[in-house]
């Protein structure tokens, strides 16, 4: 069994009867979005609604290993929430170095403790502060490719029929891809299952196509993926 957190709002939640009510739903997917959940990971509340499931998480990771080119050699993370892609990214292998950028310092223990669990935290260098400045450091680099899992404004994202990303809050697409195209051409961003898909095509460079992958569990979609930039899934698309 790992350690238990000491500071309020860190939660090693291990018996459903501790565990909140209003969460409920989420104790009975605990080892959908972490297969060793049982070794004692460490969470907010948020971060219930928030993490990437790690069967959801390797399969990106996977993904953006095949398509994105050879000679990149960096992937950040900007929002690493308690490190669900930031774990997957660093498993993969496929990285010289990953960044996981987090602002909320309870947050980034649970990341970093999670990550121990998984035995990748010391090959994920960690950076507490907001992704919009701490992504400067990455300005000039050519090797970056970019994955940001944003907030998405909480759960009500489902109640509408389509998502308009304009309203995402607190950053909206346009905001989002902006800032970070900056740094890098390749960039991921992980969006609700039922965003706005005219809006993400209006992002499409002349005479290219984006890649949209949706995600599924059991067959249903939890979100999706677009892939801006030089991603090649031609890989995939033949063994299928
Ligand atoms: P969900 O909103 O809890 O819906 O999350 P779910 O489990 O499909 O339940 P249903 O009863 O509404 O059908 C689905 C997935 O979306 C989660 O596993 C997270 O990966 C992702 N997710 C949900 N929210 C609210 C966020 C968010 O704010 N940011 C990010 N990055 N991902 C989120």
């Amino acid at each position: 069994m790992s350690s238990k957190p000491d500071e309020k709002g860190i939660n090693q939640w291990l018996h459903v009867d501790q565990f909140p009510e209003h969460l409920k739903k989420y104790w009975f997917q605990r080892f959908k979005i972490w297969e060793q959940y049982d070794k004692g990971m460490w969470m907010t509340e948020d971060a219930w609604f928030g993490v990437t499931p790690e069967p959801i998480a390797n399969k990106i990771a996977a993904h953006i290993a095949e398509s994105a080119p050879k000679d990149k050699a960096i992937i950040v993370d900007a929002f690493a929430g308690v490190g669900g892609n930031a774990i997957a990214l660093a498993r993969s292998g496929r990285w010289e170095r990953v960044f996981a950028i987090e602002k909320d310092p309870k947050t980034m223990k649970c990341a970093k403790h999670n990550a121990e669990i998984y035995g990748v935290s010391s090959k994920i260098f960690w950076l507490t502060g907001d992704c919009f400045e701490a992504i400067n450091r990455f300005a000039g680099s050519k090797n970056v490719v970019i994955f940001a899992s944003p907030p998405w404004g909480g759960t009500e994202y489902g109640a509408s029929d389509v998502f308009d990303l304009s309203k995402m809050e607190p950053y909206n697409l346009d905001k989002l891809y902006k800032s970070f195209s900056k740094y890098s051409s390749e960039l991921v961003l992980y969006l609700p299952r039922n965003s706005d898909l005219n809006q993400i095509a209006r992002y499409a460079k002349d005479g290219k196509k984006l890649e949209v992958a949706h995600y599924a569990i059991m067959g249903a979609s939890k979100a999706l993926c677009v892939y801006f930039g030089d991603f090649n899934f031609d890989v995939e698309e033949q063994e299928s």
